[in-house]
C-alpha cells in the first residue's frame, strides 16, 4: 500500500531539518517511535545520509533549491504491523512562494500536492506580522524614511506599492490551504499536521501549540477550525528537530550546538510537544497523518 504525505511550508520552515532528524530517529532506534523503518528507495540513500549526517554534526541544512526537489521514499511498519510505503517530498519553500506570488507550480509540485496527507511547517522566529499602517508610517517619520508617493497600477498615488511577497505568513498560509481545496490540487477531505517549527525558541513561554497559533497566527487559527472544507482534520504539534539553535551566522560553535553535539543519544535533542503530552518521536505527526 502507497500512502503519500507532502510537507508545505514557506523558505526556512524546517521542513529539511525534520526529514533530517525523521531519518536519524528511523536509523538509530534509540528512542521509542510509534512508525519504524521497514526499507528505502535506493536513490535517494546518499541525501538522506547526507542530511542526517549535517543534522548529527548539529550543522544547518543547506537551502533546497527549486531544482533539488526530491521525493524520499520510505517503507515504514506502524505498531499494528501495517507495512506501507509513504512518499515524502522535500520541496524548496520557494515553490510555495511562487505559488503565492505567481500563481504557478511545475507538475511535479501538483501531483505531491494533492497527497492525502498535509504536513505544514511555521518556523515560530520567522512569523511575518501584519503590521499597523499608523505604526509604520510612524516608525519611517521616526527613522526618517518616509517614502515617496508613486502610482500604483490604477494611477493612484500610493505610497508603498504592495508586493505579494511582504505579505503576512498566515496570509500566505491561508491561501495555500485554500488552494488545496481547489482544482487542480483538490482531492477532498485530508488530514493536515501543522508543525510549529523551532519549538525550542519558544518553549519557555509555556503556551500549548494550539494557543500559540491562536495568539500569533490568528486568522490561520480561525482557517483551520471554520475555514477547511467538511471532513478535514488538523492537529497542531510544537516541534524541536534540532533542539537549540546551531552555530552563528559565521559558522562559529556556539554552547548550545556543543551541547547538541556532546548528547549521548542525538535522538533525545527532538522534542514533539501535541495535546495530551511531550516525546522525542517525530513519527507521531507522520503516524496521526496516516491514520
Ligand atoms: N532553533 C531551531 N532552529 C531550527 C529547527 N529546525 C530548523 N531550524 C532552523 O531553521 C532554518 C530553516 O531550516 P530548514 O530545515 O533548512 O528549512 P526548509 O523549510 O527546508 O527551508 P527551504 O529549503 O529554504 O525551503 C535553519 O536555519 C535551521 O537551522 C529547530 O528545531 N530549532
Ligand atoms: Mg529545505
Amino acid at each position: 500500500m502507497t500512502k503519500a504525505i507532502v510537507a508545505m511550508g514557506l523558505p526556512e520552515s524546517g521542513k529539511t531539518t525534520f526529514l533530517a532528524a525523521l531519518w536519524h530517529l528511523l536509523t538509530n532506534k534509540k528512542v521509542q517511535a510509534q512508525l519504524s523503518l521497514e526499507k528505502l528507495a535506493a536513490e535517494e540513500a546518499a541525501y538522506l545520509r547526507e542530511i542526517a549526517i549535517r543534522w548529527a554534526q548539529a550543522k544547518k541544512q543547506e537551502r533546497t533549491r527549486t531544482s533539488g526537489n526530491r521525493t524520499v521514499k520510505l517503507t515504514l511498519r506502524s505498531g499494528n504491523g501495517e507495512v506501507f510505503d509513504l512518499r515524502f517530498p522535500d520541496i524548496a519553500g520557494e515553490a510555495f512562494s511562487e505559488i503565492w506570488e505567481r500563481r504557478e507550480c511545475t507538475p511535479a509540485i501538483t501531483e505531491a500536492l494533492r497527497a492525502a496527507g498535509v504536513l505544514l511547517f511555521i518556523h515560530v522566529d520567522k512569523i511575518k506580522s501584519p503590521g499597523w499602517i499608523a505604526d509604520d508610517n510612524a516608525l519611517a517619520e521616526e527613522i526618517g524614511d518616509v517614502p515617496e508617493d508613486v502610482p500604483n497600477e490604477e494611477g493612484d498615488d500610493v505610497s508603498v506599492p504592495w508586493k505579494a511577497e511582504d505579505s503576512p505568513t498566515q496570509v500566505q498560509l491561508v491561501d495555500l490551504l485554500r488552494c488545496l481545496q481547489a482544482p487542480p490540487l483538490d482531492v477532498g477531505a485530508r488530514r493536515i499536521a501543522v508543525v510549529l517549527s523551532a519549538w525550542d525558541k519558544v518553549e519557555d513561554e509555556d503556551v500549548p501549540p494550539e494557543q500559540f497559533l491562536e495568539l500569533h497566527l490568528p486568522l490561520l487559527h480561525q482557517y483551520l477550525a471554520h475555514g477547511l472544507s467538511a471532513g478535514w482534520e488538523k492537529r497542531i504539534f510544537g516541534v524541536s528537530a534540532q533542539g537549540a539553535d546551531y552555530d552563528d551566522m559565521n559558522g562559529a560553535p556556539t554552547a548550545d550546538a556543543d551541547r547538541m553535539r556532546d548528547m549521548e543519544v542525538p535522538s533525545q535533542r527532538i522534542k514533539v510537544v501535541v495535546e495530551g503530552g511531550t516525546s522525542h518521536d517525530l513519527t507521531e505527526p507522520v503516524n496521526w497523518l496516516l491514520g
